[in-house]
């Protein structure tokens, strides 16, 4: 294993560039969860929320707000939103010109999300910026989106820097009782929680992880997972988080990992030490280095959020089955596919 050079947020940005750091929410999901995020202490500066659908950007600031007109109303298709980004490509280039270090957050399988990401990202890259994608991938019980979601994860893979896959199946299990909307509402807050936390908790008394902690944890071209549990107990709630990544990955793959711990006042030190503890041991290969923090909420449960990074593939990809037939190293077709609206006046019928 043995990382030879670590790359830190020195190596992305100076002091004087501290504000260009941008996030990026693009389709239904990607706004509403950034929208959440932008409400927390994260060090991400300015957000930007992208789609195709005007619903997805009512309420937001006007110049945060940038709406890419869709190629046709009647069908959504990731192609389709791709071909209507690329028309507008200046739109997201202006958002991205001075943008150091770009989180784009989309939830994968529906059409303006998995379309638009992957180009946002490719946007981003060419303005020579470091690429964070945040993927959000959909409910086992969701297979009309699976396909899609498979594809549209591998393109935003090879268009980021680094990849932080989000199941959305971790936090459903938890709250199916409740009205779809709700659970959503409630699985963003979460997520945007758990984000904050890992990019830095500012409270004077918490003790922090941090935007260069993740940089120098993350792996690139491989897979990251954030997982998250709340449990009375810490041990349960790290055992928790794991069991999410062991359903997902193979954990014998961790390079590294990040473990942040929030709960009351009372976080005892021999706790915290024993959850550092176990999770090396349930992670990689014995002599994974888990980097942790901790912070203090006003909640009984503890919160535990690992993000761990080193994974080859994730379950998800699993449900491309061309991929399954073709293998990894063959694709029918390499180039992202995308519809676009050119008249096609030059040319003439032959009779
Ligand atoms: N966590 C979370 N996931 C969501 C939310 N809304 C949708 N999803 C998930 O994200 C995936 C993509 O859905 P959307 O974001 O609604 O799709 P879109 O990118 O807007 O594309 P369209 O389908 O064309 O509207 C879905 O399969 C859901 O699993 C949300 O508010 N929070
Ligand atoms: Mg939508």
């Amino acid at each position: 294993m043995g990382k030879e050079y670590t790359l830190t947020l020195k190596h992305f940005i100076s002091e004087d560039d501290s504000n260009k750091i941008i996030g990026v929410g693009v389709g239904s999901a990607g706004c509403r969860i950034a929208s959440k995020i932008s409400r927390f202490k994260t060090g991400i500066h300015n957000f930007y929320y992208l789609s195709c659908d005007e619903k997805d950007l009512t309420g937001l600031n006007k110049n945060e707000a940038i709406y890419i007109p869709p190629l046709t109303s009647t069908k959504r298709e990731p192609a389709l939103a791709r071909g209507a980004g690329l028309k507008h490509k200046d739109k997201i280039s202006g958002i991205l010109k001075d943008s150091k270090v770009t989180f784009i957050i989309a939830g994968l399988g529906g059409a303006i999300g998995s379309g638009l990401a992957p180009l946002v990202a490719e946007v981003a890259k060419e303005n020579n910026s470091l690429v964070f994608g945040v993927a959000v991938v959909p409910s086992n019980y969701e297979h009309s989106k699976l396909f899609y979601s498979s594809v549209y994860l591998r393109r935003f893979r090879r268009s980021c820097d680094y990849i932080i896959v989000i199941d959305n199946d971790d936090f459903m299990q938890r709250m199916s009782d409740k009205p779809i909307l709700e659970v959503y509402e409630e699985i963003n807050e979460r997520i945007a929680f758990a984000l904050s936390r890992i990019l830095g908790a500012f409270e004077k008394e918490d003790y922090y992880l941090s935007l260069d902690k993740v940089i120098s944890s993350s792996i690139k071209d491989r897979f990251t997972l954030l997982t998250v549990s709340d449990r009375a107990n810490m041990i349960d709630a790290v055992s928790d988080a794991v069991a999410s990544i062991y359903r997902k990955v193979n954990p014998a793959e961790t390079e590294s990992a990040l473990l942040h711990l929030s709960g009351s006042k009372n976080l005892l030190a021999g706790e915290v030490e024993d959850s550092v503890k176990h999770i090396s041991t349930l992670l990689g290969d014995g002599s994974v280095k888990v980097e942790y923090g901790f912070s203090v909420n006003g909640y009984t449960k503890i919160t535990s959020i690992v993000l761990a990074s080193g994974f080859k593939t994730v379950r998800h990809e699993s449900y491309d089955v061309l991929e399954s037939v073709l293998g990894s190293e063959r694709e029918i077709d390499s180039a992202p596919e995308c519809a676009v609206d050119i008249p096609l006046t030059n040319i003439i019928q032959i009779e």
